[in-house]
């Protein structure tokens, strides 16, 4: 057993019993009340869920196991003479709830190295799905396929496993499924894009600098943008669409694999993850239709326009953040870092000063400040990869970090199935109808 696995067995009596200890202690508390309003507004501001790993602020943004994004940046471990933080070391922080060793971080990385060959099955599969199918759907498609070879399906399958060794096999799975993820996606980038020209890992990369050799993207550069790319990305506390599915799925005791499937399913909804892909259409649509050089004037009037037309600004407004998303920042500052002058990267900042006034003057939308999506997808522009149709699919891999470790501490919890009520108009009328 890796490392980790080892650190989790430690740790898994210990968070239950102080789970017992709190369910005992606080468990008649009132934690909020929930309005009709609330019931038929997407639950906004219901707190009913737990999800251990991450917490969203309104104000400071995400923190995943108590740390912010500058602090992840500086204290997970680095490749050699990069400034990005590694995924695998934050797999660790959000899995345990500390930052690594070296050793234990090197541990993470060997085994997803062993445990991330695609077989030529799989290879084929993915070879075989038809090219004019989105990205996303191939990579749920393929999450699918691989569902076979999910040990809590087959350990479940023969009666084999009791309820309190349910979260190794979700370890198991969810170790696998990140291990092959990059692999996965990079052949679906290659197929779809590339003539189906597969470049083969290179086992001296980390697993990001892996995605990106794998994509076809050798610049250091490149490697240091996904790093960051895929740390940052990867949870955001339990209520966002995604996660919230994959968390669902997995109370039904479906595997990672459907799991995954289901929450990549719903990051591929323009809403949410969607909507890094449609940023790029929205700006390079606005440069098709402006030129080069745009005005102020010019993006507050196209703005104004693509609302009256009932279309939303991709990037824009948040259901809980009410600041600009640190995520964005750290992209931001990671272009000022290496980008020099490029249009849409300008351009993207020009609208972070320009978008936000304007989206304030329109009463309803809560958040004028930009997301995460408002400036993924033009660093991986500028990087070369102009197929924007796949953008999501990096969210994807990332996001795939906080879901596993999610889902396997809600199998050691032992979380129930989740099911939540809901109600009816006729049902709202009769309770409070005479009041
Ligand atoms: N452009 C135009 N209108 C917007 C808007 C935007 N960027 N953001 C919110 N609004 C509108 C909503 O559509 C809603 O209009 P209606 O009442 O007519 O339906 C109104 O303002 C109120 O919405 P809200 O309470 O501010 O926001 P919600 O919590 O309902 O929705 C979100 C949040 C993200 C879906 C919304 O801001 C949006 O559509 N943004 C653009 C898409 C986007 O960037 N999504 C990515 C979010 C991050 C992620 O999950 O990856």
């Amino acid at each position: 057993h890796g490392l980790l696995k080892q650190r989790m067995r430690d740790l898994v009596p210990v968070k239950q019993a102080l789970l017992r200890d709190a369910r005992k202690k606080y468990g008649s508390k009132e934690i909020c009340k929930v309005t009709v309003d609330q019931a038929i507004g997407g639950m906004r501001n219901v707190f009913a869920m737990f999800y251990d790993a991450s917490l969203l602020d309104a104000k400071t943004g995400i923190t995943m196991r108590d740390y912010n994004i500058p602090e992840l940046q500086e204290y997970l471990q680095k490749a050699e003479n990069g400034h990005e933080p590694l995924p695998e070391a934050l797999f660790w922080l959000l899995c345990t709830g500390d930052f690594p060793s070296e050793q234990e971080f090197a541990d993470v990385q060997q085994e997803w190295k062993q445990r991330g060959q695609l077989d030529s099955q799989t290879q084929q599969f993915i070879l075989n799905l038809p090219k004019q199918a989105h990205p996303m759907t191939m990579l749920s498609q393929t999450l699918l396929y691989l569902q076979k070879d999910s040990l809590f399906q087959q350990g479940y399958d023969q009666g084999k496993i009791s309820k309190p060794q349910y979260w190794e096999y979700f370890y198991e799975d969810a170790m696998n499924l990140l291990a092959k993820l990059p692999r996965v996606a990079a052949m679906i980038y290659r197929h779809k894009y590339k003539n189906g020209e597969i470049i083969s890992a290179d086992e001296n990369l980390d697993w990001a600098g892996n995605y990106a050799h794998m994509l076809g993207y050798n610049k250091f550069e490149v490697r240091e943008c996904l790093r960051g790319y895929l740390s940052i990305h990867a949870d955001h506390e339990g209520g966002n669409v995604s996660a919230h599915t994959t968390h669902l799925v997995g109370s039904a005791l479906a595997d990672p694999y459907l799991s995954y499937s289901a929450g990549v399913n719903g990051l591929a909804g323009p809403l949410h993850g969607l909507a890094n892909q449609e940023v790029l259409k929205w700006l390079l649509e606005m440069r098709e239709e402006l030129g080069d050089n745009i005005s102020n004037e010019k993006i507050q009037d196209y703005v104004l326009t693509t609302i009256r037309e009932g279309r939303v600004i991709p990037g824009y407004g948040h259901a809980v953040l009410r600041y600009t998303d640190p995520r964005f920042i750290h992209q931001k500052e990671f272009a000022a870092r290496h980008i020099k002058d490029d249009p849409l990267v300008n351009l993207t900042a020009q609208c972070y000063h320009v978008i936000p006034p304007v989206l304030k003057t329109i009463g309803k939308i809560q958040n004028p400040w930009p997301n995460v999506d408002a400036h993924s997808g033009v660093l991986l522009y500028h990087y070369g990869m102009r197929e924007f149709q796949y953008y999501t699919v990096v969210f994807a891999v990332s996001r795939a970090l906080g879901c596993m470790a999610n889902l396997i501490w809600s199998r050691a919890f032992g979380l129930p199935i989740e099911r939540p009520g809901s109600i009816t108009l006729k049902w709202i009328e009769e309770k409070y109808g005479d009041n």
